[in-house]
């Protein structure tokens, strides 16, 4: 019997991996298996700032496994905004979570970083032993920092106890039940709320930036199936970059005219350079995680974009649009 808990459960990935496992087929990879448990937790179950919350959640469920999804999470410009916000709460979720898996001899916490935390200045591709050799990008500090000491915890937790903590390092995220705020939220669905209003509206569509910056995406259903993957076969402390290949690296302009594309927008659309780019490019090797899981079929972009646009489109009314900070 396993009792998994996946906290964040509310969120993109979380609701992405709880998809996977209700609706894949039986003898798929991904399925979930007889003897399974599933939760998943929301803020409003347990704020996990609050040590003794995160304990009473942890003795409600003793669970054998953790997912550890839960984070204040947002886009460049909530980024750039609320640094040492984005620094305390998740230092202090990471660190409720993993003091509470050690404290119920929790069998294994997978913990979710971002190449965003990796140097900004370093030889590329991105690859798991750069993590510490150097100052991330300054709109990522706050975020970036809090993420790095997790890894830093996952080591000393080995190191004291023993422990089978380990990471995965996502690269930018997208796909149904995101944050599509227009102001605080990523880049694919914030344009995806933008495209969809200027199309209602009659209104241009604007990109923030020059366009330029390059970054590579992964659709939320095929990372949850990779965080199953880890969770069943992984245990090494050392994270693992989930990430599509570099050569899928694409520029915002790129984005921002598949995005077009996907809404059927046929006004003007132009870029506001007033606005941040932010880091230029977080080109991230997928190397080590194709050498332990072997051959792994990405959604193409496009299609992955297509079911996004549609999602929010018929679930607009219901999906989050605005931002709770
Ligand atoms: P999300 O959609 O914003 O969901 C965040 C989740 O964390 C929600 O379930 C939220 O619960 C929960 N949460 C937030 N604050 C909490 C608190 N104080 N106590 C308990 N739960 C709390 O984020 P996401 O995109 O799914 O991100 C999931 C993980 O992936 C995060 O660790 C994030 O850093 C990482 N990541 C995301 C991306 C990306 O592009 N999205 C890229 C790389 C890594 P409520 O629903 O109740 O608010
Ligand atoms: O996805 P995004 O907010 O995060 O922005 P980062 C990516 C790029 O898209 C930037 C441009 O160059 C933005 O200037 N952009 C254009 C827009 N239009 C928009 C828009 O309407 N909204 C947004 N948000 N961007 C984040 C980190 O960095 O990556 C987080 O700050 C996290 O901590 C996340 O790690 C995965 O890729 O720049």
């Amino acid at each position: 019997m396993s009792r998994i808990l996946v906290t964040g459960g509310s969120g993109l990935v979380g609701k992405a991996i709880k998809h996977v496992v209700e609706t894949e087929p039986e003898g798929s990879p991904f399925a979930k298996r007889a003897g399974e448990e599933w939760i998943f937790a929301s803020s409003s179950e347990a704020d996990l700032r609050d040590p003794v919350a995160t304990e009473a959640l942890f003795d409600k469920y003793k669970p054998t496994h953790v997912i550890h999804l839960a984070a204040l999470v947002g886009g460049l410009f909530k980024n750039m905004k609320y640094k040492l916000t984005f620094l305390r709460d998740n230092s202090l979720i990471n660190d409720n979570v993993l003091r509470s898996s050690y404290t119920h001899q929790t069998s294994k916490v997978i913990s979710c970083l971002s190449t965003c935390v990796f140097p900004d200045k370093v030889e590329y591709p991105l690859n798991e032993e750069k993590i510490h050799i150097g100052p991330p990008h300054d709109s990522n500090f706050g975020y970036a920092h809090a993420k790095r000491m997790v890894d830093v915890m996952n080591h000393a937790y080995k190191e004291e106890f023993g422990c089978n903590f380990t990471s995965a390092i996502p690269t930018n995220v997208f796909g149904p039940y995101d944050n599509f705020d227009l102001e605080d939220s990523h880049v694919i669905p914030g344009l995806i709320h933008k495209c969809v209003l200027a199309k209602k509206n009659g209104t241009p569509f604007v990109v923030a930036g020059t366009g330029k910056p390059l970054r590579q995406f992964i659709y939320s259903y095929d990372l949850a199936k990779l965080f199953i993957w880890m969770l069943r076969n992984y245990d090494d402390v050392e994270p693992v970059i989930l990430s599509v290949g570099e050569d899928e690296e694409v520029s915002i302009k790129q984005v921002a005219d598949a995005i077009v594309k996907a809404v059927g927008f046929e006004g003007n659309y132009s870029f506001d350079t007033t606005r941040a780019d932010g880091q230029f490019r977080k080109p991230a090797s997928n190397a080590k995680l194709l050498g332990l899981v072997g051959k792994f079929e990405f959604t193409p972009f496009d299609q992955a974009l297509d079911e996004t646009v549609k999602w929010f489109v018929t679930n607009y009314d219901n999906a989050r649009t605005g931002s709770k900070k």
